[in-house]
C-alpha cells in the first residue's frame, strides 16, 4: 500500500512512472501515467530509451488518502497494430464508457494513436484492433467540453516524429523548420460521437505571441515541443505544453478550443531530467498540476516519477509560475 502523496514528492516509488494525465472520475482522482521500464538499452534523441510496454492506472480518493495502483490495465501484446513504445496516454469519459488514448509505434515504426475502452476508470482496457485512422505522432490529450464536444490534441517533435508530417504524409528525412520560420504547432481534431475516430482531419494549432505573430521555431523558450494539455477556466481554453530543449512547461490561451492560442507564460521551471510532461485538473475547489521528474532514479532520463503540486491563478487569469523544488 502506498502512502498518501505529499506535494512535490513521488506519487509512487514501487514503479517508475511519467507523463501523468489526471482526471476526476466518480469523485476520485485517477492518474493515467506512462510506466517507465528499468533497462540498459540505448538512449538517444529518437527516444529509444522510452521502451514502455504496458500501462498502470493509479487512483486516490483525495490528497489525504493512500494511492492505489490498479495494476496492469493494458499490455503491448494485446494491441494488434502496435510494435513498441507505449508512450504518454490520456483518458476520457463519455457515453458511459472510459476511453484510454495512447501512442505507440506501428509495425512500420511510425507513431500512431490508438484507443482502448473500459466500463471502469480503473480498467482493464480493451484496445480497438486498429489505430485511429489518420492519426500520427504522440502525446494524445482529450478535452470533453462542457457542450459535450470532444477534441483530441497531439504531437511531439524528434522521437515523436511531428516534424515528419509537415506535408500530410510521413517523410522520414524531414527536419524542423528554419529557426526564423513559424514553429510547428500541436494538432487538434474533433472526435466522433463514439470517440473512436477523428470527426474531421487534424489541424495545426497556431500559437502566437502577444504581438499576434507566430512563435518562431528558434524561440525554444516558447515554441511547442510535445505534451499538449487543454483545460478550461473561466471560459478560456488553456493550452499547456513542454518546450523540450528548454525543459519548461508553458501555456497559451484562447476563446476557441481549436485556437489560435496566445502565449502567456511559464507554469513550471525545469525539473531534474530531460523531459517534463503534465496535466492540470480541478479537484473540489482547487487546481493541481501533475508532472514528472527523474529524482527517484537520481536523474536517469527514462526512469521517471510522477508528482503533483497545487496550481494557482492570479486575478487576471494568468497562472503563477511553479518552482518544482520549493524551499520549505
Ligand atoms: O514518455 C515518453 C515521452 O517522453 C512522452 O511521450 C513525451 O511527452 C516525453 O515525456
Amino acid at each position: 500500500m502506498n502512502q498518501a502523496p505529499k506535494p512535490n514528492q513521488p506519487l509512487v516509488t514501487h514503479i517508475f512512472t511519467a507523463d501523468p494525465s489526471a482526471h476526476v472520475f466518480e469523485g476520485k482522482i485517477y492518474v493515467y501515467p506512462s510506466h517507465d521500464l528499468d533497462h540498459d538499452g540505448p538512449s538517444n534523441d529518437n527516444g529509444d530509451q522510452y521502451a514502455m510496454e504496458d500501462y498502470h492506472v493509479l487512483s486516490l480518493d483525495n490528497f489525504e488518502s493512500p494511492i492505489v495502483d490498479h495494476g496492469q490495465v493494458l499490455h503491448l501484446n494485446d494491441i494488434p497494430w502496435a510494435s513498441k513504445q507505449l508512450w504518454a496516454p490520456d483518458a476520457a469519459f463519455k457515453n458511459g464508457t472510459y476511453y484510454l488514448f495512447f501512442p505507440a509505434r506501428d509495425h512500420d515504426g511510425i507513431f500512431r494513436i490508438g484507443v482502448a475502452t473500459s466500463p471502469s476508470p480503473a480498467g482493464p482496457f480493451t484496445p480497438e484492433p486498429n489505430y485511429i485512422e489518420g492519426s500520427f505522432s504522440i502525446d494524445p490529450a482529450v478535452l470533453v467540453d462542457e457542450d459535450g464536444k470532444s477534441y483530441i490534441y497531439f504531437g511531439g517533435l524528434w522521437g515523436g516524429q511531428l516534424e515528419k508530417w509537415q506535408n500530410g504524409v510521413f517523410e522520414p528525412d524531414a527536419g524542423e523548420p528554419a529557426a526564423d520560420a513559424p514553429a510547428l504547432g500541436p494538432r487538434v481534431a474533433p472526435l466522433s460521437e463514439d470517440m473512436l475516430s477523428f470527426q474531421d482531419a487534424p489541424q495545426e494549432i497556431a500559437i502566437l505571441g502577444e504581438d499576434g505573430k507566430p512563435i518562431a521555431a528558434g524561440d525554444e523558450d516558447r515554441r511547442y515541443f510535445e505534451g499538449p494539455w487543454v483545460h478550461k477556466h473561466n471560459g478560456w481554453y488553456y493550452l499547456s505544453y513542454s518546450t523540450g530543449t528548454t525543459h519548461k512547461l508553458v501555456y497559451a490561451v484562447s476563446r476557441n478550443p481549436m485556437g489560435p492560442y496566445t502565449f502567456k507564460g511559464t507554469i513550471l521551471t525545469p525539473v531534474i531530467g530531460w523531459t517534463t510532461h503534465h496535466s492540470i485538473v480541478r479537484f473540489e475547489d482547487k487546481w493541481y498540476l501533475f508532472y514528472h521528474d527523474c529524482s527517484l532514479s537520481g536523474g536517469v532520463n527514462h526512469k521517471r516519477c510522477v508528482k503533483y503540486t497545487e496550481l494557482h491563478y492570479n486575478e487576471d487569469g494568468t497562472i503563477r509560475t511553479i518552482d518544482p523544488y520549493p524551499q520549505t
